[in-house]
């Protein structure tokens, strides 16, 4: 254990930074370090390195210090900050979260893992695979609406959930550009062979800012990112670029963690311990090019019944910085007409 204790400690303070950043303001009085800062309002998924506070308590032995405590007191903090969120600018008053990557990733899990944490109880609005295969299950162009506690109403954001890559029969590049732009309307299904036309009742010919995807979310799964195939990273990285030279910003959402480690598949707890999620972590962000301060660890609900706050925590830290992420572009978009 002790051989790797340093890098590991850089790990966890990362991690427990950003989530005393993005959940309170009520940091520990005495921080140690100072390395910058980092709060989902000024930092952009673009930037190249973690700047982070250092908010480790004096008082606290950091090596020893134990994230899973953090997490279980800060559920209620963290839901309480995504339900009081609110778009800075009303001129868009719903942010478009596009939910992207290879097939069988769990995208359509994480938006139901999303959509679970709120309802209070499982829910499988978007049908996921029961199995892995080597076809997309989603074919559909599908926008869903997270619904809040109170009738009729809603969270600020949705989740468009699309087809997933394959090297030959899967979603197009073209596709998601123009998803990405704004030009594909909820329900269209997708021909892994051929891009959307301009004379499709689904194809939207004058999006506007509204229509327009305001953060491009990565899904890759963490227990076969190093076996993927070459081409599917092309692709993302393809899409990235697209996004990039539109100004969107960017995250991974890193699935499958239980899979790809026991210690976290016994303890979801041990996420930010284990050095194998972060050799995950580091891999699809050499694979991508997406910096790690963008990549979040999640486990989806994929066979529960019931919720389980820690996973709720490590969906709501994701989500919360996506939203952020996505609100920071519509200003800058707004700010730079
Ligand atoms: N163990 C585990 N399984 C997961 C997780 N997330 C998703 N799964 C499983 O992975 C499989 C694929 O999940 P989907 O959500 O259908 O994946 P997708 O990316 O939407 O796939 P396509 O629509 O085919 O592109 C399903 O069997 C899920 O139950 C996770 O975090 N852990
Ligand atoms: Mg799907």
């Amino acid at each position: 254990m002790h051989c790797n204790l340093d890098h590991l400690e850089e790990y966890i303070d990362m991690h427990y930074n950003r989530l005393y950043s993005t959940m309170n303001k009520d940091k520990p009085e005495n921080n140690k370090k100072s390395k910058g800062n980092l709060t989902p309002n000024s930092k952009r998924p673009h930037a190249d390195s973690l700047t982070s506070t250092g908010a480790v308590p004096e008082t606290e032995n950091k090596t020893s210090h134990n994230i899973s405590l953090l997490l279980s007191e800060d559920k209620q903090k963290l839901l309480t900050a995504v339900n009081d969120f609110k778009p800075e600018n009303p001129e868009v008053a719903t942010l478009r979260i596009l939910l992207h990557g290879p097939q069988g990733a769990g995208k359509s899990s994480f938006f139901n893992s999303v959509d679970s944490v709120f309802q209070g109880r499982i829910t499988t609005r978007a049908l996921a695979q029961a199995t892995e295969t080597d076809r997309t299950f989603t074919v559909e162009c599908k926008t869903y609406k997270v619904k809040k506690d109170r009738p009729d109403s809603y969270f600020p954001f949705n989740f468009t959930d699309i087809a997933g890559m394959h090297k030959v029969e899967g979603i197009k590049m073209d596709d998601i550009i123009k998803l990405l732009n704004g030009h594909i309307n909820s329900g269209y299904h997708f021909n892994p062979f051929k891009p959307i036309c301009e004379d499709d009742p689904k194809y939207n010919k004058n999006p506007t800012l509204n229509d327009r995807i305001h953060c491009l979310v990565a899904v890759l799964p963490a227990h076969n990112v190093s076996i993927m195939d070459d081409d599917i990273f092309m692709q993302m990285r393809q899409a990235r670029e697209k996004a990039r030279d539109l100004g969107i910003p960017q995250v991974i959402i890193m699935t499958k963690i239980d899979e790809s480690c026991e210690l976290v598949k016994n303890d979801l707890k041990m996420t930010y311990k284990s050095k194998k999620v972060k050799q995950k972590m580091e891999e699809c962000s050499a694979k991508t090019g997406i910096p790690m301060s963008c990549i979040y660890p999640v486990k989806n609900y994929h066979e529960e019944r019931t919720n389980d706050d820690t996973v709720d925590i490590l969906i709501l830290d994701a989500l919360q910085n996506i939203i952020h992420f996505a609100d920071d572009y519509i200003k800058d978009q707004i700010d730079s007409e």
